[in-house]
């Protein structure tokens, strides 16, 4: 029987990690990688699974994105993968798993791909597809705190179109692509997981050394100087938004919105969409 390219025994012996993907699941289908991660932490005692568990799927039913919206991929197209993590850190650092994730996605990609990577506050992974910018994957970074409020365990959800053809592609309000579309050559989901997750763990332990992945992040970053709308949180069940330049990402990752009357807004990456304007 041929190995499916993502199951354990293929993909194990090819790890050059320490702990990342040391406990692995490949699944067919599941509803959410990151939900399923959740009920595996949410059901096992202390430390059960180990910091560092994969899973991998070919296709999800209920794929999440951010604030209740879905990501859609077909079977087999996608790098679908969730990864454990039980971090220490301060609440605050909490964005710092956004940015060594899209870290580690985004050199994953140049070093498998070969194409330029940016990102897109707060949690998009963007390509050059001729045409400009487009995003090929996404992040979704669900989080537990203790009762000291220390974050104490992370499931870090990551999406990566590979081999979609455009009609695969989903419609949306802003340009995507897959990695096939970008590059004009079928990708391989094995290497790319296996360079993200060796990328993942290498920008883990700097982080965890006290090293922060901020100058990285904030350099590859398409959003600083650009006109931008957020989307805040609904008062009373009506959308507010707030339109300005993004002047900057402090050290915590919150953006700097500059509005037209000359405030300086801190606007917090869980609470908000960015609209328009990718260019
Ligand atoms: C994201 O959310 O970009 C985070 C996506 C994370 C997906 C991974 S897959 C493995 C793990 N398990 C999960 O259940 N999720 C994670 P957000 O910024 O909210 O973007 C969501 C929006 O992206 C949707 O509303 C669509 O407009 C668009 N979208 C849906 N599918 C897409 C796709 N395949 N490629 C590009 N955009 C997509």
């Amino acid at each position: 029987m041929i190995e499916h390219e993502l199951s354990a025994t293929a993909v194990q012996p090819l790890l050059a990690t320490q702990w990342i993907g040391r406990t692995y699941h490949y699944l067919e289908q599941v509803d959410s990688t990151n939900t399923w991660l959740q009920a595996m932490a949410a059901a096992g005692d202390a430390g059960n699974p180990p910091a560092g568990t994969v899973v991998a799927v070919d296709y999800q039913t209920a794929g999440r994105g951010r604030l209740a919206r879905r990501w859609e991929a077909p079977v087999g197209t996608s790098l679908l993968f969730s990864i454990l993590l039980r971090p220490n850190w301060s609440a605050e650092q909490g964005m710092w798993l956004t940015m060594i994730a899209s870290l580690a996605a985004a050199e994953a990609i140049e070093q498998t791909a070969a194409v330029p990577v940016r990102l897109k506050w707060p949690n998009d992974i963007l390509v050059e597809a001729g045409d400009g910018w487009r995003k090929v994957a996404g992040l979704l970074v669900d989080t537990q705190f203790d009762a000291a409020g220390t974050l104490s365990t992370a499931i870090v959800g990551i999406g990566i179109n590979v081999n979609q053809t455009a009609a695969q592609l989903p419609d949306t309000l802003y340009p995507i692509t897959s990695l096939r579309l970008a590059t004009g050559h079928i990708q391989s989901r094995q290497s790319l997981l296996l360079a993200c997750l060796e990328r993942l763990e290498a920008q883990y332990e700097a982080a965890n050394n006290g090293r922060s992945p901020h100058n990285a992040w904030y350099n590859r970053l398409i959003t600083i100087g650009k006109v931008v709308t957020v989307s805040l949180p609904p008062v009373n069940g009506t959308a507010t938004y707030l339109e300005g330049t993004a002047e900057a990402v402090d050290h915590w990752g919150r953006l700097l919105v500059r509005t037209p009357s000359g405030e300086l807004h801190t606007v917090d990456a869980g609470d908000v969409t960015l609209h328009k304007r990718m260019e």
